[in-house]
C-alpha cells in the first residue's frame, strides 16, 4: 500500500495500466479522458450543483444516463488502482485504498494526458466521495446535463455556458476529441476523430478545417466521415466550424498547436475542478 498522499504513486500506477492491445486501439487511455469529463461535466454553477466531487457517477440515476454509456468500463479498469481485486492478493505497492474515487477518476484523465504526449494539467486533490449508504438523491445531478452530440452551436453553448466556461474554453476542451473513438454500441456513432487516437495533439483542429466533411451515407444517427470514410465528426464538432465565433479558435488552434495545448491545459483544469469545495487561503 503506498502512503496516503503519494499522488504521484496512484498517476505511475495510472500510466502503468493504459497499454491494452485487446482495448479499441489499444490504449485505455481515452476512454478515463472521457471518465474525468463526464464525472466533471455534470456542473451547473447556478445551482452549485454536480461536478466530480462526490463520484456520484457510481449512482443511479447518473450511472444510467445514456451518455455515460461504456463509463462503466473505465471505472472498472481504474478499481484495482484503489481496491485489490482479490482478498487473497498480497497488498502491493500498487494499491492506494486512501484516495477517493472521485481524485482517482479525475487525476487518472489528468495523468492519461500527459501520458499520450498531452500538457501538464493543473490538478489538486481534495475530491471526497458520497458514501452508498447515506447518499441522497439531491446529491447527485439529474441525467441530461452532458451534451448531446446531434445538436448544434446553442446546445454546446448551453451545456457550457452554464458550467462557466467561454467560447474560446469551449473550443480548446473539446480538442480532446483528437483522442478515442465513438461506440455504436454506446452513442450511436462510429470512428475516430483522428489518425492517431492515443497521440494527443491538435490533428482534431487541423483535419476540421481541412477535410471535405461530407454527411455518412448509412442508416445510423446524422454524422460526418472524410471521403475514404475513415474518420468522423459529430454534429457538435461540425458546429465549430460552421458557428463564425467558434470557428475563429478551431482555426488558431490548427495552426498553434502550442496555444492550443496552453489553452487546453488550463480549460481542463477548470473542469475537474469545478464545484470542489476549496478553502480560500
Ligand atoms: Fe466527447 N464524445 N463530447 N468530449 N469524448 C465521445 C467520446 C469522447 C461529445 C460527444 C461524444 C468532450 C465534448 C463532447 C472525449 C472527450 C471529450 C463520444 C463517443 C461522443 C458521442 C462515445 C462512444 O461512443 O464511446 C459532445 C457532444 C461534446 C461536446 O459538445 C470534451 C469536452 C471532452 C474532454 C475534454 C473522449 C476522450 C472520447 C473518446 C472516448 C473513447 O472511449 O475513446
Amino acid at each position: 500500500m503506498s502512503r496516503s498522499g503519494d499522488y504521484d504513486a496512484v498517476r505511475a500506477d495510472v500510466a502503468a495500466i493504459l497499454k491494452k492491445p485487446d482495448w479499441d486501439d489499444g490504449s485505455l487511455g481515452p476512454v478515463l479522458v472521457r471518465l474525468a469529463w463526464h464525472a466533471s461535466g455534470t456542473y451547473d454553477a447556478k445551482s452549485r450543483t454536480g461536478g466530480s466531487n462526490g463520484a456520484t457517477m457510481r449512482f443511479k440515476p447518473e450511472s444510467t444516463d445514456g451518455a455515460n454509456a461504456g463509463l462503466e468500463h473505465a471505472r472498472a479498469f481504474l478499481e484495482p488502482i484503489k481496491t485489490p481485486a482479490r482478498a487473497c492478493l498480497e497488498p502491493s505497492k500498487t494499491k492506494h485504498p486512501w484516495i477517493s474515487y472521485a481524485d482517482l477518476w479525475t487525476l487518472a484523465g489528468v495523468a492519461s494526458i500527459e501520458a499520450m504526449g498531452g500538457p501538464k494539467i493543473p490538478w489538486k486533490p481534495g475530491r471526497t466521495d458520497k458514501s452508498p449508504q447515506t447518499v441522497k438523491a439531491a446529491d447527485i445531478p439529474p441525467n441530461g446535463r452532458l451534451p448531446d452530440a446531434s445538436q448544434g452551436a446553442k446546445h454546446v453553448r448551453d451545456i457550457f455556458y452554464r458550467m462557466g466556461f467561454s467560447d474560446q474554453e469551449i473550443v480548446a476542451l473539446s480538442g480532446a476529441h483528437a483522442l478515442g473513438r465513438c461506440h455504436t454500441e454506446r452513442s450511436g456513432y462510429t470512428g475516430p476523430w483522428t489518425y492517431t487516437p492515443n497521440r494527443f495533439s491538435n490533428q482534431y483542429f487541423v483535419l476540421l478545417t481541412t477535410v471535405q466533411w461530407q454527411k455518412k451515407k448509412w442508416d445510423g444517427p446524422e454524422q460526418y466521415v472524410d471521403p475514404d470514410d475513415e474518420l468522423m465528426m459529430l454534429p457538435t464538432d461540425m458546429a465549430l466550424i460552421w458557428d463564425p465565433a467558434f470557428e475563429k479558435y478551431v482555426r488558431i488552434y490548427a495552426k498553434d498547436k502550442d496555444a492550443f495545448f496552453r489553452d487546453f491545459a488550463a480549460a481542463f483544469g477548470k473542469l475537474l475542478d469545478l464545484g470542489v469545495p476549496r478553502t480560500k487561503i
